[in-house]
């Protein structure tokens, strides 16, 4: 997969993609991460990206002309009727539908190259969203100041399931999330810390017992904290 992400902001991107999954990732060309800054296309002399709204208001807006030049540039098209079946043109917005995992799944299984674009200020001009953008994402009910912390948690959700991204130490259906229940409670070396011990179930090599513990503090915890999680679609216990 290729990701290219598009932001007045590149060096937020310096180091996040350096580490782990992702860093292995771009070594094992898995994926292509490219970052740019908006405002290296940018069309007039002062370089502009951004302008006041009109209709007036606080703040700024994007301006579209960098915005199409940059995707005309990094995919060949400025409409999104002309888009390849396999590219996406992802805004990063508070408007957008909530990201989740498996918007994530669908991205990992269907995108060969992702366009990012963080959203900053009040806004991104209507245009954009409507010749360009394929998906509008938000990544939950907070205000971030842009979109850049939004953009590297959606590329991190997407490579580590690509195929290879994972060790075979892990697999992705062993995720939290991916059977709809939280991780159990793990522990390690000692087995007594200040006074505190690790059930002794865990201690015992009972393998089976242990996986059933394991599920049931698994769903308590989910019960617990995260009973929407257990929820169906229409609210119904599943
Ligand atoms: C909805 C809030 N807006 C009211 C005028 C102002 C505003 C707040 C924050 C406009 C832009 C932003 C910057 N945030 C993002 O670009 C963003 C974001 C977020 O704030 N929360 C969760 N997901 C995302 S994705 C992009």
């Amino acid at each position: 997969m290729k990701i290219d992400v598009l932001t007045i902001f590149p060096e937020y991107f310096d180091s996040i993609f350096e580490f782990g999954i992702i860093r292995r990732a771009k070594l094992a060309e898995i994926v292509e991460i490219n970052v740019h800054d908006i405002r290296e296309f940018a069309t007039d002399k002062h370089k502009m990206v951004d302008d006041r709204p009109f209709g007036g208001g606080d703040g700024m807006v994007l301006k579209p002309e960098p915005l199409f030049a940059a995707i005309e540039h990094l995919t060949g098209a400025s409409d999104r009727k002309d888009y390849r079946e396999d590219l996406r043109v992802v805004l990063l917005t508070p408007q957008g539908r909530q990201f989740n995992q498996q918007a994530a799944a669908d991205f990992a299984a269907e995108a060969e190259h992702m366009v990012l674009i963080c959203g900053r200020y009040e806004g991104v001009d209507e245009r954009v969203s409507e010749r360009l953008v394929t998906d509008e994402l938000s990544i939950g009910d907070y205000v971030l100041s842009g979109g850049e912390p939004a953009a590297s948690v959606v590329v991190d959700a997407m490579v580590r399931l690509l195929p290879g991204a994972l060790g075979s130490e892990t697999s992705a259906e062993n995720d939290s999330f991916s059977d709809g229940l939280l991780d159990c409670p793990q522990y390690t070396r000692p087995a007594e810390f200040r006074g505190m011990k690790v059930p002794e179930v865990l201690l015992n090599g009972h393998h089976a017992e242990i996986d059933k513990w394991r599920r049931k503090m698994a769903f308590e915890k989910t019960k617990k904290v995260r009973e929407d999680l257990l929820m169906g679609e229409n609210g119904e216990r599943e």
